[in-house]
């Protein structure tokens, strides 16, 4: 009976979560009308700058466009300098980007600010006044320079959304999550929200959680097919026989992208391939799979727990880049990147450029600090559903 009682209590906790996302992470029309508004508001200030290359264009990336925001999500836009400028270097960015600050507060933009001109990728935020029935709401914006593969992994992204309505709904709890747990900062040297959604992925991606929480090794990795396919692993020949079981690819194609910040900076090469073209036999698949598999409230716990307990942050990287089943170490990944030493506690290899851990910001003090988070959201969890309390809403979480 108490078992019973138990599924039922996940099955709550699954309806509350799809209830919170429904009520606050549904991004209407009017707030993507809101955001081309104030893209091409800005696009247009750039253009009448003469300080930048003809053909510059302004950008979305990051929550706006990946499928994981809300409609209070910041508004984050990158600077698209033409590759025909090859003159214009980062320098120049820089110089360009402290003029157009000033063009934006003769504009009419509030709190524009250059403090973070300095950094590896040079930042101007602001925010920007959008005239709503007589109202002036303020949209916060990032506008970077030239940043292509924040581009590119907002597409990776976007596509994870498009085809799971599940893994939104995961991302923006835990995301939520995270913000209210106060354990979102890069600044204050916690994890991204890029962060969380990528430990998000290699989770659901080489997953099989079952009903008692408990992710069972023997029955687990590699042996059913994952609750989220990893596009970066997708057979692109999958398309073409769609009933067929999915199929997994062993080397990706090769789809080699060439990455300059600016011409003065290194050329390197990353592979830039992902499963884009038929992306209905992915909802399909994702339809099936989350109707044979375990409920939400099911994946939610298991997610913490097992980042809580379970991953070995020792011995391995948070990695998409390895088969359904296998972990990629960080020995092994040390070596084929030329790194010399891992930090003992997180580390998360971006998807695209492989030699870059975004988890580097994150201090050992806060690592040890959000893995207490995670087995603390999990016992919230696990309590609620075995005890007398009864019903988790998505709010109690946090
Ligand atoms: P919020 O909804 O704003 O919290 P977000 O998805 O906009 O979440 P971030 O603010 O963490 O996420 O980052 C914005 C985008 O910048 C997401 C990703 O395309 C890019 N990005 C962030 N951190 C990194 C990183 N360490 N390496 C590469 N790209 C990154
Ligand atoms: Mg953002």
């Amino acid at each position: 009976a108490g078992r019973a009682k138990s599924k039922d209590m996940l099955m709550d906790l699954s309806n509350a979560m799809k209830a919170l996302y429904m009520d606050e992470y549904r991004v209407s029309d009017d707030v993507h009308a809101r955001r081309e508004a104030v893209r091409s508001g800005i696009e247009e200030i750039v253009t009448a700058s003469a300080a930048f290359p003809e053909g510059t264009r302004v950008a979305v990336f990051g929550s706006s466009a990946n499928g994981f925001g809300s409609p209070s999500s910041d508004l984050d836009l990158c600077l698209q300098i033409p590759q025909s400028a090859t003159d214009f270097t980062k320098e120049h960015g820089v110089s360009a980007m402290t003029q157009l600050a000033e063009k934006f507060t003769e504009a009419g933009m509030v709190d524009v600010d250059t403090v973070r001109l300095t950094a590896r990728i040079p930042i101007v935020k602001l925010n920007f006044p959008y005239d709503k029935d007589g109202k002036s709401i303020l949209v916060e914006c990032d506008l970077s320079l030239q940043n292509p593969l924040a581009c590119l992994n907002t597409a990776l992204l976007n596509t994870y959304s498009k085809i799971s309505p599940d893994t939104c709904i995961l991302a923006s709890i835990i995301k939520r999550w995270a913000k209210m747990r106060d354990i979102n900062n890069p600044a204050m040297h916690t994890l991204s929200s890029y962060g969380y959604v990528l430990m998000l992925l290699f989770y659901l991606t080489s997953s099989e959680p079952n009903d008692g929480f408990v992710v069972d090794p023997g029955n687990v990795r590699g042996k059913n097919p994952p609750l989220l396919v990893n596009l970066q692993r997708v057979d692109p020949s999958w398309a073409q026989n769609p009933v067929g079981p999915y199929r997994e690819i062993l080397a990706k194609p090769h789809n080699q992208y060439c990455i300059h910040q600016h011409p003065t900076e290194p050329i390197y090469m990353v592979n830039t391939y992902f499963y884009r073209s038929g992306l209905e036999i992915l909802e399909q698949y994702h339809v099936n799979r989350s109707k044979g598999g375990p409920c939400l409230g099911v994946v939610l716990a298991s997610f913490f727990r097992y980042f809580a307990y379970e991953f070995d942050y020792k011995k391995l990287v948070v990695s998409l880049d390895t088969k359904h089943g296998e972990f990629k170490e960080k020995e092994t990944k040390a070596e084929e990147d030329g790194w010399s030493l891992y930090k003992p506690g997180l580390a998360i290899e971006d998807p695209f450029e492989h030699f870059y851990d975004v988890a580097h910001v994150v201090k050992t003090s806060n690592f040890h600090h959000i893995q207490q988070e995670f087995a603390l959201a999990y016992s919230k969890i696990a309590s609620a559903t075995s005890g007398d309390r009864g019903f988790v809403t998505g709010r109690d979480l946090i």
